[in-house]
C-alpha cells in the first residue's frame, strides 16, 4: 500500500509563503494547517483525550450508536462505493465505521486524505495490520488540492467524511467556498457526513481550548517551535503565552499567542525580521461552534439537501449527513 504524496516542497513552500504574508498583517497571524507537524499531530492526539475536549468524545458516542444507520445511508442499495475521509488524523472514530463495514461484508474502499504525512502513515500502518483485506488507499495533501483529485476518480459512489468538526477551523467565507468546491467534486447522490461542533455554554466551550494541563498551550506553542526548526527561526518559546478566547456572539472560539515582551524575532529563510510589541498577539486558530440553522443554510448556500443528522446525548455535538 503506497501512500500517495503531494510532494513535501510543495507543502514546505506553501508554509513560507503563508507565513511571510502572515506575519506581516495587522493583527499577525499563523494558519493553524501548520500545527500539523510529527509533534502536533502528536500532541493533538493527546488533546482528544483530554477531559476538557468533550468534542472527540460526543462524535465517537454518535458514530458508534448510530454505525448502523449511516451505513443505510451510505450504501442502501449495497452498491460497492469509495469512503473518503478529509484530515483522516488517527482515525479512531473512523475505525468505529470501519470495524462494522467489513462486519456487515460491505463492498468499499478507504481513502484517508491528511495534511501530515506522519500521522498518514501510522494510521495506513495500524489499520492494514488490523484489517489486512481492507482496500485503503491513503493520500498526503491538503484538502483544497484534494478535492480536484476526487473529482477525477472513479465512477464509484463518493461518501466523504468531514470529521471532527474540522469545519470549525475554517471561517465562515472558506467553509461555503470549501463546501461549494466539494459539491462542484462530487456527483448526484453521493454523500458527505460533517462533524460539527455546536454552541452551547461558553464556560465549556472555553475549558476545551484552556486544558488545565497545559497540553492544548503546547500545541499552540509548537507552531513556534516548528518555524524555529524549518524556516531558521529564533523564537524564544518563554517570551510567548497561550491565549484561547470564546465569543458567544460570534460563536468563534480563537487561539492566540501574546508577545509577552517588546522583541524582534529573525526568521532565517525568510530573511525577514518581525518586531513585537509587547501584549501583541498572534492568531493562529479559529474553532467555530455552530447552530443548527447556519447547518442548513450552509447546504442550501452550496447545492446540498440535509439527509439526516446524528447528535449525542448532552446535545453538544452533530454529525450532518449532506446529500448532492
Ligand atoms: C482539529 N480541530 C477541529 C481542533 C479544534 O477543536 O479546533 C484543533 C484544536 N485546537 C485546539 N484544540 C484542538
Amino acid at each position: 500500500m503506497a501512500v500517495h504524496r503531494n510532494t513535501t516542497s510543495e507543502v514546505a513552500f506553501g508554509m513560507a509563503d503563508d507565513v511571510r504574508y502572515g506575519l506581516q498583517q495587522t493583527p499577525k497571524r499563523l494558519s493553524s494547517q501548520f500545527f500539523y507537524d510529527a509533534v502536533g499531530s502528536h500532541l493533538f492526539q493527546q488533546i482528544m483525550h483530554l477531559p476538557e475536549y468533550y468534542l472527540t468524545r460526543s462524535e465517537y458516542e454518535i458514530l458508534d450508536n448510530h454505525k448502523a444507520d449511516l451505513l443505510r445511508h451510505f450504501a442502501p442499495d449495497q452498491q460497492p462505493f469509495e469512503l473518503v475521509e478529509l484530515g483522516a488524523g488517527d482515525g479512531l472514530k473512523t475505525k468505529i465505521l470501519l470495524r462494522h463495514f467489513l462486519d456487515e461484508q460491505t463492498s468499499f474502499s478507504y481513502v484517508p486524505i491528511d495534511i501530515s504525512e506522519d500521522a498518514l502513515i501510522d494510521l495506513a500502518t495500524s489499520l492494514q495490520k488490523q484489517w489486512p483485506t481492507l482496500n485503503i488507499q491513503p493520500q498526503h495533501d491538503e484538502y483544497f488540492h484534494a478535492l480536484e483529485w476526487l473529482s477525477g476518480t472513479s465512477d464509484k459512489r463518493k461518501v466523504v467524511l468531514f470529521l471532527g468538526s474540522n469545519i470549525g477551523n475554517f471561517s465562515p467565507e472558506a467553509a461555503v467556498g470549501f463546501y461549494q468546491q466539494l459539491s462542484d467534486s462530487l456527483r448526484p447522490g453521493d454523500l458527505v457526513l460533517t462533524g460539527f461542533d455546536l454552541q452551547k455554554h461558553p464556560a465549556v466551550i472555553l475549558a476545551a481550548y484552556n486544558d488545565r494541563q497545559g497540553v492544548t498551550r503546547a500545541f499552540n506553542l509548537n507552531l513556534l517551535h516548528r518555524l524555529n526548526e524549518e524556516l531558521d527561526a529564533n523564537f524564544n518559546l518563554a517570551m510567548f503565552d497561550h491565549y484561547p478566547t470564546y465569543c458567544p456572539e460570534t460563536g468563534e472560539a480563537r487561539s492566540y499567542l501574546v508577545s509577552q515582551k517588546k522583541q524582534t524575532v529573525h526568521i532565517g529563510a525568510l530573511d525577514l525580521d518581525v518586531v513585537f510589541d509587547y501584549g501583541e498577539v498572534i492568531h493562529t486558530e479559529i474553532s467555530r461552534k455552530f447552530t443548527p440553522k447556519q447547518i442548513q443554510e450552509l447546504a442550501d448556500a452550496t447545492g446540498f439537501s440535509v439527509n439526516a443528522t446524528f447528535t449525542d446525548c448532552k446535545g453538544y455535538f452533530v454529525d450532518v449527513i449532506f446529500e448532492k
